[in-house]
Formats: C-alpha cells, sequence, structure tokens
C-alpha cells in the first residue's frame, strides 16, 4: 500500500493522551515487562501522531507547505512515520531494545524542527510583505500552536521511554520527571542561566531576587520550567537592562515569587523594565512578529543548540506557554506600560490533566 495512504489511514485514528500523573506511575518501576508495554503502546501511538502532523503540513495557507524548509520537515515526518510502520510487531527484551534505539534516532531527527518551520514562516513573510496583515496569519499562528503542542507531547512520550531504561536513574526521578522537584531551585538555576546570558551581551545584568520556600517541592519535569522561567527571566533582564543601561540610577531588581497553591503553583515574574503598551501584548504570544534572525538562515552566525543570545529566535514565549499548558497550567502577562511587566506561570500541582492532543 501506498505510503501517503497509509499516513491517512493512520491519521484518523483516535490519539491516546496521558497524564503526568500516569507517566509518574506507569514508569515507577521499569519492569522488563512495564518497558514491553510501554514500546508498544508507542509503536501504535507515535505513528498516529506523527500521521496528523504530515498530514497537516501539506495543507497550510498561503503556500507555506510549499516552502523548502516547510517540505523538508514534512519529510522529516513522512521518514519517521515510515521507521514505525516498518519495525516488527514488539514481542520480546530484543525487539524493546532495538524499538528504543530507533526512537531515540528520531528524536534526534527532529531537533530542529522549530527553527526550520521559524526559517519556512520567515520565507512565507518575504512573500506577503507588506500585502496581507498579520492577523490574517492567524490560521498559521493556530497551526503553530498545534504542531508545537503535538511535538512537545512526542517528544516527552519517547524521552520518557528512553529514561526509563537508563540503569542508574537519579533518585526521586523517573524518566524526565522529577517527583521532589523544588520549583525555587529550578528558578534560581534558570535566573542565573539568564543572567550569565545578559552579563555577556550588555556587561552586566539586574539582579534576580526570589522568594518562596526553597523546601517546597511537587512532580514536575525541571526540563520544562528550567525553559518557561529562564524564557521569562531573559525577557524581564532585556527589558530592564535597556531601560537603565544608560542610567545613573541602579537597575531594580527582577522579583520572582513562587506559591504554593492547592491547585496550582504559581511563580510570578516580576520586572520594572518600562512594560509594553495594551496594544502590544498580542505580539508577543505570536510566530509571526518576530524579527529576530534565525540560526538557520544563510548567513546566520547564531550557533544552534547553545543557548546564545538574549533574543533567541523570538519563538520563546509562545512556546513557553505551550510547555505550561502542556501539563494543564498556564502563562499569562500582565503589564502597566510606562513602569514593567508580571508574568504569571501557573503549574497544575495535581497532574493528573491529560496532554492536550491537537
Ligand atoms: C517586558 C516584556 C516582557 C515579556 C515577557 C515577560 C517579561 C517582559 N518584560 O518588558
Amino acid at each position: 500500500k501506498g505510503l501517503i495512504e497509509e499516513v491517512h489511514k493512520w491519521g484518523s485514528m483516535k490519539q491516546t493522551g496521558v497524564s503526568l500523573r500516569y507517566m509518574m506511575e506507569f514508569g515507577s518501576r521499569p519492569t522488563a515487562r512495564i518497558l514491553l508495554i510501554s514500546a508498544q503502546f508507542l509503536h501504535k501511538e507515535l505513528p498516529i501522531r506523527i500521521a496528523r502532523r504530515a498530514i497537516e503540513l501539506q495543507s497550510l495557507p498561503y503556500g507555506l507547505s510549499y516552502k523548502p524548509a516547510v517540505l523538508k520537515v514534512r519529510d522529516w515526518y513522512l521518514d519517521s512515520f515510515r521507521d514505525f510502520r516498518s519495525f516488527q510487531d514488539i514481542k520480546d527484551k530484543s525487539d524493546v531494545l532495538e524499538f528504543t534505539q530507533m526512537i531515540k534516532m528520531i528524536k534526534v531527527r527532529h531537533n530542529n524542527v522549530v527553527p526550520m518551520m521559524a526559517l519556512g514562516v520567515q520565507q512565507l513573510k518575504k512573500d506577503l510583505d507588506p500585502k496581507i496583515d498579520y492577523k490574517d496569519l492567524d490560521e498559521i499562528h493556530q497551526f503553530l500552536d498545534r504542531f508545537y503542542m503535538s511535538r512537545i507531547g512526542i517528544r516527552m512520550l519517547i524521552g520518557q521511554h528512553v529514561a526509563l531504561h537508563d540503569p542508574n536513574p537519579l533518585p526521586d526521578c523517573i524518566g524526565y520527571i522529577h517527583t521532589k522537584m523544588s520549583p525555587v531551585e529550578v528558578a534560581r538555576n534558570a535566573s542565573e542561566d539568564a543572567r550569565s546570558i545578559c552579563l555577556r551581551e550588555y556587561g552586566s545584568a539586574p539582579d534576580v531576587n526570589i522568594y518562596g520556600d526553597p523546601n517546597f517541592t511537587f512532580p514536575y519535569v525541571p526540563a520544562h520550567l528550567h525553559l518557561m522561567v529562564f524564557e521569562l527571566v531573559k525577557n524581564s533582564l532585556r527589558a530592564v537592562q535597556e531601560k537603565f543601561m544608560d542610567s545613573d540610577e541602579v537597575a531594580p531588581p527582577i522579583r520572582i515569587v513562587v506559591a504554593d497553591g492547592l491547585e496550582d503553583v504559581t511563580i510570578k515574574v516580576s520586572d520594572e523594565g518600562g512594560g509594553v503598551p495594551r496594544s502590544g501584548l498580542p505580539k508577543i504570544f505570536t510566530y509571526l512578529y518576530s524579527t529576530a534572525k534565525n540560526p538557520l538562515d544563510e548567513h546566520s552566525d547564531i550557533d544552534l543548540g547553545t543557548v546564545t543570545t538574549m533574543a533567541g529566535y523570538g519563538y520563546g514565549l509562545p512556546i513557553s506557554r505551550l510547555y505550561a499548558r502542556y501539563f494543564g497550567g498556564d502563562l499569562q502577562i500582565i503589564s502597566m506600560e510606562g513602569y514593567g511587566t508580571d508574568a504569571y506561570l501557573h503549574l497544575s500541582r495535581l497532574g493528573d490533566s491529560q496532554e492536550p492532543l491537537p
């Protein structure tokens, strides 16, 4: 049967979401039997999710589907779909190990999907600019939200399965999940990483003060929280730095408050960087207004893989919001023009919200 026919068949099958709690309970004792069930689940589930994305990539508005960068991403998805479909039924330990090696390889194949799609969007904007109102590109924005959300889920499931094979897991870790993650500690690390970049780029960096109980913990994925806080603190540092660098006043510190509620853990990042006008707020969550340089661009000297600049490639906030939503949280930005900005990062504490499955 033809590949495209097969993709459509699998793309119409029902996706199965899991919750943080389920991943945690499932992975708490990774016996050979558990690893077999995990591999069998992914062998069925991942081609469904990948097929849906491959189909959607073929029918994007304004000819985005035909941009070389987007065609390349589509081919990565088709190659991976083919890899899953040509893998034999998983019956024993050796099948599981072979399958695990394969999905590890597939995860690497898709490493640069985000900057590659950003390049496609950049190529599209060159054609359209300035004829089309960016509001009309909302369809593309919505597609990218679905596409990146799905990617977060696929990479979480692969990463989780691969990590369950680690013979020496860290204490209190189940795959990517830390069952006793201290948000204050993660916020401290992410803030220091963001400050280092600010220091390198500007020669100085405002202080970051963190308020909250360092001993408070809850189950979450430290890598996800690090990424989100890093992005928020970078934005705040940039705003404060740009406002105060030629001033005699000392830059006001960025303040992070970690609140542990019953339903949510909320992390507020506040800056006095002058704020954003209300009319400019919707823009900060869009993929299409970004004017940042792309690391994959022809004559870019930005190095992929290393965290290099304060600007990134402009997708940091919308993608951080997707990471928050992936486990049932959210990200809100509230600004006072002429003063500063507050970002509220809500994380669901219960961990029983199912993955959003676009
Ligand atoms: C700003 C703009 C912004 C976006 C996101 C988080 C913090 C801030 N601060 O000035």
